[in-house]
């Protein structure tokens, strides 16, 4: 679910939302203000019994206060934004599991610098249907739809099928899963290092066939 907090201070509502929802198709947004109480609603509604709500985002976006005000007591500490450059002064510092009255349990989270990607094949698939749909239809079942032969991504870019900034969002964090998966599972790293072997016996041969 994203969040746009602090809604009090859009001036154009409408228009983030639907730019959210048009980078984030099949995802819930719900616009929020911890002081008109826009959404609070809907937010609150998100919480069960077997549930933990999480809330992740960058230091100052309002974070802990949302979850006061879904509270409706002051359980976290929250500060003002710095004047200079608007951004949050890290005022959550550690995680935070609390409670709540009706069941379930909100986290707080202190504002992150960086975000990573985690073993999310699936949700790339789930947020991207059109590419996914697209890449049954490469020549390649391997295909990356960077510059293969034979690719339907590329293809559908090129007639206008598919918009060219959700097939580079698709792309970045395919390339980012992929590097992901080379550094922390065994199997991938073998296969890298296995090929990496074969193509410097291949450029040995090559060199020796030379110099011949
Ligand atoms: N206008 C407006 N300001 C808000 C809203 N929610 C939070 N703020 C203000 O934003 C500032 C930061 O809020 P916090 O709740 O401390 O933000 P946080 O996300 O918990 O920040 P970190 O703990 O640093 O990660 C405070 O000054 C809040 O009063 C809102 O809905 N509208
Ligand atoms: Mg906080
Ligand atoms: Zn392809």
């Amino acid at each position: 679910v994203v969040l746009l907090t602090k809604a009090d201070l859009a001036e154009d509502l409408a228009a983030a939302l639907e730019l959210i929802a048009g980078v984030a198709p099949g995802v819930q947004v719900i616009a929020v203000s911890a002081i008109s109480g826009l959404g609070m609603d809907q937010v609150a509604s998100l919480a069960a019994p077997d549930r933990t709500l999480a809330f992740l985002g960058s230091s100052g976006v309002g974070k802990s206060t949302l979850i006061n005000r879904l509270l409706g007591a002051q359980v976290q500490a929250v500060a003002e934004v710095r004047a200079a450059d608007e951004r949050g002064r890290h005022t959550t510092t550690r995680r935070e599991l609390i409670p709540l009255p009706s069941g379930g349990a909100l986290l707080d989270t202190p504002g992150m610098r960086e975000l990573g990607l985690w073993d999310a094949a699936e949700g790339l698939a789930l947020a991207f249907p059109e590419v996914q749909e697209l890449a049954q239809r490469c020549r390649f079942n391997d295909c990356t739809h960077e510059s293969e032969p034979g690719c339907a991504v590329a293809e559908a870019i090129t007639s206008g099928a598919l918009d060219a900034d959700r097939a580079a969002a698709f792309r970045k964090l395919a390339r980012e899963l992929a590097a992901l998966a080379a550094r922390t599972d065994p199997l991938e790293r073998e296969r890298k290092k296995s090929y990496d072997k074969s193509m410097e016996r291949a450029l040995r041969t090559r060199l020796r066939d030379k110099g011949r």
